[in-house]
């Protein structure tokens, strides 16, 4: 976005000065999602994850920019005081794309999920995004149409994004259907094997495997030759040593979705509700692999946004 454009929405989008600076002067930059803080994540870790995530960027040498909305203003990157709402008012709420005008408009407070950050991202020339795994299609969605608005939302938004797959918690098998119809690219980093989130290979291949910053580079470069419009997803596993033990996981996925289920679980609380099962029921074990996912991704990322601009 050229800086006349974003003058003329700066009382929606204000970027942290440091964000500014890096896009205006070419810099790697990585967009960071908040809904991962706000209700991915427990209190009072939350807060302290976020900074982690924000340091892994930072220390791979690219500038982290935290999406949130604060009183109904757009932040790309947040101040420590911004941070802290995110991570701990109980008034800020999950906002996908279809949210964003009303909480903007309403001078709320919300949290960003994979499709809203990427949009958001996007908008303001932000090419590289790092996630812990996105949502997708819910099991059972035959019937119930639960597919995450972040398919849709990638399938038309240009930016390269990292995650650890998608969550296990959903029908991995349909989910990579629907990527393929939507014309994401999905590559996969180091391995040849989609990973499952908290489960290091879903068991499912990758249509292609890179294994270096610099190969991702060279294919952001040609898509943007070749006018990409859709996301280039790239799947960067938890090791193997690190996943949560596959027989626990299956336990414990089974009774948080029969949870779900008698709680009457419905539309956006489906994800954060599993994701706190988790963490409940294994005493902590998620949440360990939940950290490390996204601080080895924001880690990803920021090599990757370091070896575009290098090129
Ligand atoms: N991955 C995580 N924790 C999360 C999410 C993803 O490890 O909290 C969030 C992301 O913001 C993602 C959202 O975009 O869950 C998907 O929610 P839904 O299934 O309602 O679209
Ligand atoms: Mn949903």
């Amino acid at each position: 976005m050229s800086d006349a454009a974003l003058d003329h929405i700066a009382d929606r989008v204000r970027l942290a000065p440091d964000v500014a600076e890096a896009l205006r002067s070419g810099g790697p930059v990585v967009a960071l999602e908040s809904t991962i803080i706000s209700h991915g994540l427990p209190r009072p870790t939350n807060l302290a994850v976020a900074r982690d995530i924000e340091a892994a960027v930072r220390e791979a040498g690219a500038v982290p920019a935290t999406v949130a909305l604060v009183d109904g203003t757009v932040r790309i990157g947040l101040d420590p005081d911004a941070l802290e709402v995110v991570a701990s008012s109980d008034a800020v709420v999950k906002a996908s794309v279809r949210d964003l005008a009303v909480v903007c408009a309403r001078g709320g407070h919300g949290a960003t999920t994979v499709a809203s950050t990427a949009q958001l991202a996007a908008l303001v020339g932000i090419e590289t995004f790092a996630t812990g795994g996105l949502g997708g299609v819910h099991r059972g969605a035959g019937e119930t149409f639960d597919e995450s608005a972040d398919l849709v939302t990638l399938a038309s938004t240009a930016i390269t994004v990292v995650s650890a797959g998608v969550k296990s918690i959903l029908d991995v098998a349909a989910t990579l259907e629907r990527l393929e119809t939507l014309n994401v690219t999905v590559v996969g980093y180091g391995t040849d094997r989609f990973p499952g989130f908290y489960l290091a290979d879903s068991g499912h291949p990758v249509p292609h495997r890179v294994d270096a910053p610099e190969e991702v580079a060279a294919i952001v470069a040609a898509r943007r030759d070749l006018g990409a419009r859709a996301a280039l997803l790239v799947a960067n596993p938890l090791p193997v040593e690190r996943q949560l033990d596959p027989a626990r996981h299956d336990r414990v996925l089974l009774e948080g979705l029969a949870a779900a289920d008698a709680a009457g679980v419905r539309g956006k609380d489906v994800t954060p509700f599993l994701l706190a099962h988790f963490h409940e029921a294994t005493e902590g074990e998620s949440l360990r692999a939940n950290t490390e996912i996204i601080l080895a991704n924001a880690a990803l990322a920021a090599r990757i946004a370091v070896a575009v601009v290098a090129r």
